[in-house]
Formats: C-alpha cells, structure tokens, sequence
C-alpha cells in the first residue's frame, strides 16, 4: 500500500485527540506508513520553509512554524474571513483586504516547499480544507505528479458568492490541479458543477475552450461522519454519568433541549433562541417542563463578526431569561466553554431534544454524535436544518428551515411531545444512516478512491461525476 501524506492547517497535538476527524485520520496513518503535516501553532519572527518532524502518540507529524503577518493573512484574513464567510454565504459578514491573497498563497507556497524533500514516489497526498486550496498547484510548479486530493469540511458556495471571493478563477485553477476533490454533500457538487459549466468562454462566444479545465479531476459527495458506535459506549461510561447525573439534579422533571456548537454566526444560535422564546411564549405549559442548555465555547474570537455574534447572543440569551425566568426558575443555560467528549456524551444521552439549527453547515458533526449517543429504549429527537449537508442523509430527523424561527418553534414542540414508538422509529432510521456514513468508512472511500487505480483508470469529469452514487 502506498505512504499517505495528510496535510492540514492544524497538526494533532499530544493529549486526548479532539474530534471524530482527528481520531479517524490518526487511525488511518497508524495502519498505513505516512505521516501528518502542516503549521506548528507557532508563531516566529522569521520565515522558515524547513518542517520539523516528532512522533505524537504513534504517527509521525511534519510542522512548520510562521510569521504573525503571514499567519493573520492566510488565517484571521483570506481563509477566515473572505472564504468562510463566502462558502456559508453570508458575504454582509466578509472583509475584502487585497493583501490577504498574497500572504494566502505565500503561505501555501512555503508549506509545498517544505514538504517536498520528505515526498516520495508513490506517495498519496490528501489535503484538508478551504485553507489549502492552492496546495496542489505548489506542488506541481515544483514537480510533483504524484496523486493529491482535496477535502473541502465545509459545504462548496453557489456562483453569486463564489464570484464575490476575490482571485475566484485562480482558486477554481488551483482545484483543477487535485486528482480528486471530496466535498460533503451532493448539494456541493451540484454547485460546483454548476461553476464547471457556467464559466465563460474565454473570448469567442462558442467557443469550447474553458478558463478552468476541470477534464482530469474527479469530484464527488463523500458524506464525512462520526463513531456513532464510539458515542454509544462513551455515554454510559462513568465519566458521562457523572455528567448525567449532575444535570438531573439540577434538572428534575424538565425536558432537556440541548444545542453544543462552536460560537460561529453560521450555527444559527440567535435564530435557535428566537425559536425557544417562541416556544414559551406560544406554551405556557412549557414554562418549568423544559430547559434550554446551549453549549457554545467562543471560536476565532479575534475576528470582529465573531465578537459580534457573541454579543447578539448574550442579547438574546439576556432577553430571554428577563421575560421568562422567575426566582426558582430559570429557562434556559448558556455555558461558553468546551467540553470533553465523555461529557458531551452524557449530554446528549440526557437530552430529548438535540438542537442543531445551523444557517448553513456540512455534515455537522454534532448531529451524528446525538444520534450515536441515545439510549436505544428512550431516545431523544433531533431537530435538524434543511441547510447542514447532513439533511441529505438523516431525513427521520425533524426538518426546519432556521431562518423560520415559528417553524422551529413548532418542530419543538413536537419533539417535545412526540410518542415513544414514534421517537423509536426515527432514531434507529438515523443510527442506521450515521453508521452507514461513519468517519471510518468516509477515509476508507475517499482513499480508495485516491488510489493510483482508485478511478480504474479513467479519470470522470465533473459532468459525470454528477451522476456518481455519493459514496455511503
Ligand atoms: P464544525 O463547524 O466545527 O466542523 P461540527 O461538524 O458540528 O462543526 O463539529 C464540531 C466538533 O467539535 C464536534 O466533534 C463536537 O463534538 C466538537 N464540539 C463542538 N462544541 C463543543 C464543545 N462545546 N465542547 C467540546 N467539543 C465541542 C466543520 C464543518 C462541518 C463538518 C466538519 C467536519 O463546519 O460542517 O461536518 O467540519 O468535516
């Protein structure tokens, strides 16, 4: 089997592994020769274009250290604050500064410089993330042909918003340079077919020629889940008991609605706590039954429209508890801290209602952990939105459009009041699905897929790719 190089913007650190993601790509490394590569978390006053390589709990990982303004271009800057804002379409919250670009590329170009020396024949080469997308075509200026592909974790934008993110065209050449692009869900394909096809001719009207020629690269819908089996264990394990029962006994006989996302203006959490004020105020008898716990630690909070979103939030959070909490009641926790997985585990056990209601998301990793997570006799409910990819495959859950924040009420309410056989049906269609797109299974594809002769030879173009089951 051929080495696997995995290169991210973050490198895994020592201690306990964070996400699904993390623990999925470590198990991968760990059974095939390779190794993991990208920045250090350091920041340094001088360049360097040399990786630095230890062996952290088993795989060996290649970092390189940056400059702050390098970091803060590429980053805070072009990454943060241009891409991710375009690819969820809230282009109100982008900031366009012209220099981000350089410092963007520059430092892809100096990760592609340092990893060369450590690339051998044969080796496949699998980049991750909106960070990255010029990571390729480093490569190749400097020679490299061996395979690469990309994974984008976030979902692909439309083409108004595409064309909005400066330097789009190049950035769309830079992706034709990958044999191989993941995206999440059939919905981001779909967009980026559209872009495949929609380009302009270059001059003569007619004219075949495209400005991106996409003939030799792949795409398609890899559906990236969780361990739903590793969450079932973990929420009865002692530490989520603890948890389970210290939330009991603060939470008596009331319902639990549980929300746990990073602080980030594309999960929708003003919106989720609009829908709950909807809920009391249109059910009294809601009041003292059910309990909001919103766990939300703040993200890139050195970017403006992050603080922002945390001052709306506080806001909300503020209104709500002024119009319904009484002095033995209050209807609603909002903690802004991270927590272990075992804990969250217990949380969701605990939880009849998972709330996750991003404006517009991928796969939404959260979502497969609530799932994994529930207690097979009594499970909860989750509510989820049309626009996380993860609406594609997890249909049983309730369905509601965030920005309807009645609509979300409602959902609520029948969440809430939905009976055992129904709550029975749903969860074990969902668990059925989150282990049919578990993360084990989404590296096992996507690689297979990579492999010399993962496309047995002939490589699809986008156009058919279209019509190429999504991998479950
Ligand atoms: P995120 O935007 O980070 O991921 P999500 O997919 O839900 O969102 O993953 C969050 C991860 O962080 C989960 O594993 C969760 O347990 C953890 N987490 C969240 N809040 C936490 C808290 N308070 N304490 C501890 N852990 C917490 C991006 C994209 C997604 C895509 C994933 C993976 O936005 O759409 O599915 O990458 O590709």
């Amino acid at each position: 089997m051929s080495r696997l190089i995995v290169v991210s913007n973050r490198t895994p650190g020592k201690g306990p592994a964070a996400g699904g993601l993390a623990v999925a790509l470590r198990k991968t490394l760990a059974e095939r020769d390779g190794f993991w590569f990208g920045w250090s978390g350091r920041l340094v006053d001088r360049p360097t274009n040399q990786a630095e390589f230890e062996e952290i709990e088993g795989i060996r990982v290649g970092k390189v250290d940056l400059t702050r303004d390098d970091h803060h271009a590429y980053y805070a800057g072009f990454s943060n604050s241009i891409l991710w804002p375009a690819f969820h379409l809230r282009l109100d919250l982008a900031t366009i500064e012209g220099h981000w670009y350089e410092g963007y590329r520059r430092v892809n170009q100096l990760f592609a410089q340092a990893l060369l020396p450590h690339i051998e024949e044969g080796d496949v080469i699998w980049v991750h993330d909106y960070h990255l997308i010029p990571f390729a075509t480093e490569l190749r200026h400097l020679g490299v042909r061996n395979r690469i592909g990309f994974y984008l974790h976030i979902p692909f934008p439309t083409l108004d918003a595409l064309y909005a993110i400066p330097h789009n065209t190049e950035l769309m050449r830079d992706l034709s340079r990958y044999d191989l692009i993941g995206l999440q869900a059939n919905r981001d394909v779909s967009a980026f077919a559209e872009f495949a096809d929609h380009q302009a001719p270059s001059t003569l009207s007619g004219s075949p020629l495209k400005s991106v020629d996409f003939s030799r690269t792949e795409v398609a819908a890899f559906p990236i889940g969780s361990d739903p089996e590793a969450f079932a264990k973990l929420a009865v394990s002692p530490a989520a008991t603890k948890m389970v029962r210290r939330m009991q006994r603060a939470l008596g006989d009331q319902a639990l609605i549980l929300g746990v996302d990073r602080l980030d203006y594309s999960k929708g959490l003003p919106q989720r706590v609009e829908a709950y004020e909807k809920l009391l105020a249109n059910n009294a008898n809601l009041r003292r039954q059910v309990h909001l716990l919103q766990v939300a630690p703040p993200s890139r909070d050195t970017i403006k429209e992050y603080q922002e979103t945390s001052d709306t939030l506080d806001a909300m959070v503020g209104r709500v508890m002024g119009h319904f909490a009484e002095p033995d009641w209050q209807p609603m926790t909002y903690v802004k801290r991270a927590y272990g997985q075992p804990s969250l585990a217990g949380l969701y056990r605990l939880a009849r209602v998972g709330l996750v209601t991003p404006l517009r998301d991928g796969m939404n990793l959260v979502a497969h952990e609530y799932i994994g997570s529930q207690d097979p006799r009594d499970p909860g409910v989750l509510v989820l939105s049309r626009f996380a990819g993860a609406a594609e495959i997890f249909e049983d859950a309730l369905l509601v459009n965030p920005f309807d924040t009645d609509e979300t009420a409602e959902a609520l309410r029948l969440a809430l009041s939905m009976p055992l056989d129904e709550r029975r049906r749903r969860w074990k269609r969902l668990m059925e699905s989150a282990q049919a797109h578990s993360v084990d299974r989404w590296a096992e594809s996507y690689l297979a897929r990579l492999a010399p002769n993962g496309h047995n030879g002939k490589p699809a173009t986008v156009r058919d790719v279209l019509y190429l089951d999504s991998v479950a």
